[in-house]
């Protein structure tokens, strides 16, 4: 099979999907697409990917959008190594954990990354009109961008808020590995919400933020180390996908906001 990948190295969105290749040990070419060109938001990138965004999938052709859909899709197309409960109601489970990923931690750890990286990367030094450019064309974060504002970030509040639905995913994730016997989320067997929470959890501990589970979630810091001695995981990261490498600027003081 032919698959293609349109993806940015230190996204989380293409790091949920690299992951799962690697763990499929699947063969894929690389289209690395850059933010601060634009790339994402051509009309030729948007007739694969209309809302603007990576990662997109292309498999014989066809493109498939939206990392959880993606990462399922591989699944199967590729169904060895399963990365997916036989059991109807573990399956249930993971779609219920996939809902939550995508509604409370990947947008939380957005909030956090733009204040720290993002927003002084790209748009600190751009004009307003330039600014006001960019959020126009893109389809889905409009919204997202006019919160943050070009000069002012997150509010406190907003990033006091991201925090806390972080802290609450993680004591999720300590709370799953209790209940289910562990080593994994949903117990014995390695699944797509240890894929898709990996990039999120390693984005939160890349910008200085793992004293929120370190002290007091031992399970959940136990279940990060098993996942960081994973293969896929140095497959997935690879040099400069973590911020605070590829963005060493904004890290000289060691600390997080
Ligand atoms: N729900 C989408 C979200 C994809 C997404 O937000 N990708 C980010 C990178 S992680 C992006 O392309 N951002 C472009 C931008 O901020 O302009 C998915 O899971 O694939």
């Amino acid at each position: 099979m032919a698959l293609e990948l349109y993806h940015s190295d230190h996204s989380t969105c293409s790091q949920k999907v690299r992951i799962c290749l690697a763990e499929k040990g699947l063969d894929w070419e690389s289209h690395v697409m850059h933010f601060a060109s634009g790339d994402h938001l051509t009309a030729e990138y948007m007739k694969l990917n209309p809302n603007g965004v990576v990662p997109t999938l292309i498999h014989d052709g066809e493109p498939v959008i939206e990392s959880s859909v993606i990462v399922e899709y591989l699944d199967e197309i590729h169904p060895e190594p399963s990365l997916v409960p036989a059991d109807v109601l573990d399956r249930a489970r993971l779609r219920i954990w996939m809902r939550y990923m995508e509604e409370v931690p990947t947008p939380a750890v957005r909030v956090p990354s733009f204040n720290k990286v993002f927003r002084p990367l790209r748009y600190e030094n751009a004009s307003e009109e330039d600014f006001q450019a960019r959020i126009e064309k893109m389809p889905l974060r409009k919204a997202f961008y006019r919160r943050m504002g070009q000069v002012e970030g997150f509010s406190e509040d907003e990033v006091d808020n991201a925090i806390a639905q972080i802290r609450q995913t993680c004591e999720r994730i300590d709370a799953g590995i209790v209940a289910h016997g562990g080593p994994w989320v949903l117990g014995k067997q390695y699944t797509l919400i240890d894929v898709t929470l990996t990039p999120l959890i390693q984005r939160m501990a890349d910008m200085g933020y793992g004293p929120i589970w370190e002290p007091d979630l031992p399970e959940m810091t136990a279940w990060f180390e098993r996942i960081k001695a994973r293969p896929s995981f140095a497959t997935a990261f690879y040099a400069n996908t973590n911020v605070s490498e590829k963005y060493a600027q904004f890290f000289t003081d060691g600390e997080s906001e």
